[in-house]
């Protein structure tokens, strides 16, 4: 267990020992994600390449005897509880608990005997960063679960199962992203997965051999109608896709993209399929690079995506262009915004020993334009869920 690990553990299990007395019969830990690259293409069974953070969240669980469920978390020091009643149809809890529950009757539904489990959380990926909080909740909670209950279901099954909680439960329209990179990335590698068939590959990423970083900036831009603007965008793809004939935007190759586009009458519409498919090229050409080991030559790539997502599927926000302009301008190698959009984070390639001052040439360009302070870490992909020792 890493450091950071240990203490985000260590919180859950004095969480659990506090709330319900003893000992927790295990720990589960998640991590949160960033996109390396591929943005919005995951719904349109597309290409997605990203990585764990070392940023967990860890469940302290045990196993009660009634069908019941409680649980704590340290982000609101609160207790839910919630019963088989309230996991017999979707929406009936709602808060972050709803993540929770969704996850019991996310496997309920698909036939798995759910243990009762009394849970304490506690969680470092930060909330409404983008950094998928909820995906490592979900996963974390359904790792417990599974363990708690000696249920079966392979790895490659489960991102699936907690995306549904999301999807129905929450009733978020989200791709399988990530709950994919949760549950099924790897240290040191980036996870090449696609969408269509959910078959990945491990794809090494190599930055300290490189002498390469990657610094996640935290745009700290309030979310911005997020939700209803994700679910837009979504609904232009779809439209996209069925103008154009095909059962996804996937099906669409760059080579044709022209012809496509022709194909539609509306620009908005233009622009979105536009982003997709360039998009969608643009995972591909990264993890070749990445498999010849020439992680330098990724940078254009994901500030291209970055240009992408801002002109033509226009999900950024001023605090991220200028936090993407800033780290260009002070050396990184490549910078793009990371998530759905509307706010989030921004990562960059850096030369390692140039974090600081990329750091602070971003921390510069928001005093100037009034922009509340980034937040700055650099991180390295990290394994994904799994029980801890
Ligand atoms: C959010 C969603 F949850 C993912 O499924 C994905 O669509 C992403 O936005 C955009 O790439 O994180």
């Amino acid at each position: 267990m890493t450091d950071p690990t240990r203490a985000v553990a260590d919180r859950a299990t004095a969480g659990f020992t506090t709330r319900y007395g003893g000992q927790a019969a295990g720990r589960w830990a998640a991590p949160g994600r960033v996109n390396l690259i591929g943005e919005h293409t995951d719904y349109n069974e597309g290409f997605v390449l990203p990585f764990a953070l070392p940023l967990q969240t860890v469940v302290a669980a045990d196993r009660q005897d009634a069908e019941q469920w409680t649980v704590w978390s340290e982000l609101s020091d609160e207790t839910v509880t919630f019963g088989a009643d309230d996991v017999a149809e979707a929406g009936r809890v709602t808060g972050w608990g709803a993540y929770v529950a969704g996850v019991v009757w996310a496997l309920r539904e698909a036939g798995h005997p759910v243990p009762g489990a009394r849970m304490a959380i506690a969680s470092d990926v930060p909330l409404g960063a983008g950094l998928s909080s909820s995906a490592a909740l979900e996963s974390a909670v359904l790792a417990a679960l599974l363990d708690l209950g000696g249920l079966e279901l392979p790895a490659e099954s489960q991102p699936r199962l907690a995306q549904r909680a999301e999807n129905v439960y929450v009733g978020a329209p989200t791709g399988i992203m990530d709950q994919s990179a949760s549950i099924r990335c790897q240290a040191g590698h980036a996870l090449f997965l696609d969408c269509r068939d959910e078959s990945v590959e491990q794809i090494p990423f190599d930055l300290d051999a490189a002498g390469l970083a990657v610094l996640v900036i935290d745009s700290r831009a309030p979310h911005r109608h997020a939700d209803g603007e994700y679910a837009a965008r979504r609904r232009s793809c779809e439209a996209g896709a069925a103008a154009l004939g095909v059962a996804a935007l996937r099906d669409v190759s760059v080579d044709h993209l022209d012809t496509a586009l022709a194909q539609l009458d509306d620009e908005e519409t233009r622009r979105r399929v536009r982003h997709v498919v360039t998009e969608d090229q643009r995972v591909l050409d990264t993890v070749a690079l990445l498999r010849a080991a020439r992680v330098r030559d990724i940078g254009p790539l994901l500030t291209a995506s970055h240009v992408s997502m801002r002109d033509d599927f226009e999900i950024t926000v001023p605090e991220i262009d200028t936090a993407v302009e800033a780290a260009l301008a002070a050396g990184a190698l490549g910078a793009r915004m990371t998530g759905g959009g509307f706010g989030g984070c921004v990562l960059a390639l850096i030369d390692a020993d140039r974090a600081d001052e990329v750091a602070a040439a971003v921390t510069a360009a928001y005093a100037e334009r009034g922009f509340t302070a980034p937040g700055t870490l650099t991180v390295l992909p990290s394994p994904g869920a799994t029980r801890l020792p």
